[in-house]
């Protein structure tokens, strides 16, 4: 049975449970946070820190894993990084006290920097031809400067809050970073097809996410600028209606343009509008 490696607890643990509720797989106890196998699916969760996951992976203990890129990257593991999750979205930075005058990356020339992340940042200097010193903190990396350990600190940074409550500023945005699904190189040919399936369920779940269908009745006379205003996959479903001149039209739009779509519409005589919400959509 393939394992599939978890958070057991943290950021990524409850929108990793619910992605796989999303598709179908039911896990036996979820809340029993070891090992808990899906009763309608050939895969098995093991709840691990997000530390280990890369590892796990890359060695085969796990064929599966969901964690943050940051650290498929920080762990260098050699794993396949299969699909990303849409969520868990931050970024590392650098960041500096707030009163410090930033000039740029030569600020760094002979600095301490405080992190977590040693290795993505030791790369990054590398890469600018920056000498700094990298201190490496396991948490609260975030209390460096005023702790006197470090002149600037490489953290992770989503929200921003955590640095204006230290009084730091955000000044290099390093490395963008978001929950993927990540799979062993080396694969059989069953734990494969398994591998196949679940990313199917995922993307056609992905693919539904800020996505409206959208039905309604609209003169005949005005088709020609509907299909202007609502691209579709392929195109749009007409459908004529019983009363003559009329037609039913239906599409997906983005969530982010539906108001103005529906605005547009409605100015060509679009009426009976309904907004239904998607769950899946599958190409
Ligand atoms: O116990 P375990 O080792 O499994 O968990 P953990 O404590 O190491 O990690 P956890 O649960 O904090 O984060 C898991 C993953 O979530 C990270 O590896 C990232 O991929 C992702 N992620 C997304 C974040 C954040 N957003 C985030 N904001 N991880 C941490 N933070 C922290 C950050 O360290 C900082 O202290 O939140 C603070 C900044 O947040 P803002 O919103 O104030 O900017
Ligand atoms: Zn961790």
């Amino acid at each position: 049975m393939l394992k599939i490696a978890l958070q057991s607890k943290g950021r990524l643990n409850e929108e990793s449970l619910e992605l796989l509720q999303s598709i179908g797989i039911k896990l036996d106890d979820p809340k029993r946070k070891f090992l808990s196998k899906a009763k309608n699916f050939d895969i098995e969760a093991l709840y691990m820190r997000d530390d280990d996951i890369p590892q796990l992976v890359a060695t085969g203990t796990a064929g599966l894993g969901i964690v943050g890129l940051n650290e498929v990257e920080e762990k260098g593991a050699d794993v396949q990084v299969v699909s990303k999750l849409g969520f868990g979205n931050c970024r590392i930075s650098l960041a500096v006290p707030k009163n410090v005058e930033y000039v740029g990356l030569e600020y760094f020339n002979g600095k301490r920097i405080a992190t977590s992340y040693p290795n993505i940042l030791s790369a990054f200097l590398k890469e600018k031809g920056i000498d700094a010193k990298i201190e490496v903190i396991t948490g609260s990396v975030e209390i460096a400067p005023a702790a006197g350990i470090a002149e600037a600190i490489f953290d992770i940074v989503s929200s921003g809050s955590t640095l204006v409550s230290n009084g730091l500023v955000e000044v290099e945005k390093v490395f963008e970073s978001e929950a993927v699904l990540i799979a062993n190189r080396n694969l059989d040919a069953h734990e494969r097809a398994v591998l196949d399936e679940l990313l199917f369920r995922i993307e056609s779940s992905i693919m539904s996410r800020g996505k409206k269908y959208l039905l309604m009745n609209l003169p005949d006379a005005s088709l020609d600028e509907a299909l202007k205003i609502l691209p579709s996959m392929r195109s749009p479903t007409i459908m004529p209606l019983a009363s003559k001149g009329w037609c039913s039209l239906h599409s997906v739009v983005d969530e982010s343009t539906l108001w103005e779509k529906i605005k547009q519409l409605k100015a060509i005589g679009a009426e009976g509008i309904l907004v239904i919400d998607l769950d899946k959509i599958i190409i």
